[in-house]
């Protein structure tokens, strides 16, 4: 089987692209990846050799006939993937997540080639605070920040190409995931990052919005699943119930990290930030098997800090600079 991993820089589809070969020697795989400031060459070090890499963006269409031709699938991971950025340009993500996976649609489309589009559970907006309902694949759209009304268009995109054209295409909704070759801009990686240079976390706003935490390998094996026995045309949400607020992650990843659990600075809020996410991840369990075996989010947590404690070169390089467009933002508000 060959495959084409777009976005395999990145921090989920690197640690896809090294748990494939550690997993199923018998699969190639063409990394297809723009390398952008959220992409680390140095995250697919280790499997270099086992691969074939194109540097090269989604939205070029060029590029995308020629990587895509003669391959059996493709796993559209590459997107501009930040919330924030997203708020102070959105025209990245216009072009890669809505342009981009229009030109990939196309792709698979003339070669006949089967395309699983990763995607998040932000489409679906937000969910109070306080209340026992999750998302499911039911729940209608309505996506808050551009970012992820982006990814809300590229879902819709690849639906239009399933029902019109008949591409074989399934779709993937995943909650935040958390583990190691994470970029420091995000909330987890942020936070131990900044401690390791003794900085202050930086929390936003209460702390009181909840995220629904995954490990990075559990999505995976989830993307995995839904490419062996997934049916066409179908959506599945990924998640492994682990709802916490973000002031709770914060105390654990001070504690663990022998911090005082008051050691951080309350910054100002995100525009527009969603209250909460849950997914109800019953249909991927129930129809296709899947379990999370990460179930403790703890234990992950502290598995995260001690892979950045050991790898200050793959991060402390981009360090300084995310921080810097933090702090201008914040004067900027
Ligand atoms: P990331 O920002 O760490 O990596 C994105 C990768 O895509 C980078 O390597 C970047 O260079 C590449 N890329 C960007 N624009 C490109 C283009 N035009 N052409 C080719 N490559 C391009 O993102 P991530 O956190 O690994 O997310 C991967 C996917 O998973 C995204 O589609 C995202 O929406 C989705 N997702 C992420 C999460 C999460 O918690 N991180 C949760 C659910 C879904
Ligand atoms: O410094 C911070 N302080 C803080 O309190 C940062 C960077 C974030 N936060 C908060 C905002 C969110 O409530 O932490 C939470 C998580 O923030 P992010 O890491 O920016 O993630 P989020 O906005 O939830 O989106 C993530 O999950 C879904 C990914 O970035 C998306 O790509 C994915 O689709």
């Amino acid at each position: 089987m060959h495959i084409v991993v777009t976005g395999g820089a990145g921090f989920i589809g690197a640690n896809f692209v090294r748990r494939t070969v550690a997993t199923r020697p018998d699969v190639r795989i063409t990394v297809l990846d723009a390398l952008t400031y959220a992409a680390n060459e140095a995250s697919l070090d280790e499997v270099r050799e086992r691969i074939d890499f194109v540097k090269g963006s989604i939205a070029d269409p060029a590029v995308v006939d020629e990587v895509v031709a003669g391959a059996d699938a493709v796993v559209n991971f590459a997107a501009d993937t930040h919330n924030d950025n997203s708020l102070s340009d959105p025209w990245p993500f216009v072009d890669t997540n809505i342009r981009g996976t229009a030109v990939l649609l196309d792709a698979v489309r003339r070669h006949d080639v089967r395309l699983h589009h990763i995607s998040t559970d932000e489409v679906f907006g937000d969910l109070p605070l306080d209340a026992p309902e999750r998302f499911t694949e039911d729940t209608p759209y309505r996506p808050s920040s551009p970012y992820s009304a982006s990814k809300a268009s590229s879902d819709h995109l690849v639906r239009a190409w399933v029902r019109s054209f008949d591409v074989r295409a399934t779709i993937s909704n995943c909650s935040n995931n958390y583990g190691p070759y994470q970029h420091v801009e995000k909330f987890i990686p942020r936070q131990i990052t900044n401690i390791l240079s003794g900085e202050r976390p930086k929390l936003y706003g209460a702390g009181a919005n909840v995220r629904d935490w995954i490990h990075v390998d559990d999505h995976n094996d989830a993307v995995w699943t839904i490419l062996d026995r997934g049916e066409i045309g179908e959506t599945y949400l990924i998640g492994a119930d682990g709802e916490r607020s973000n002031r709770e992650v914060l105390r654990t990843l001070l504690e663990v990290m022998g911090r005082p659990a008051d050691d951080f600075d309350v910054v100002p809020d995100r525009a527009g930030h969603d209250l909460r996410y849950a997914i109800d991840s019953s249909r991927l369990r129930r129809e296709l098997g899947w379990q999370p075996t990460h179930a403790d989010l703890d234990a992950g947590l502290r598995d995260t800090v001690e892979w950045y404690r050991r790898n200050r070169a793959w991060w402390e390089p981009g360090k300084a600079g995310v921080e810097a467009a933090y702090a201008r933002r914040e004067t900027a508000r």
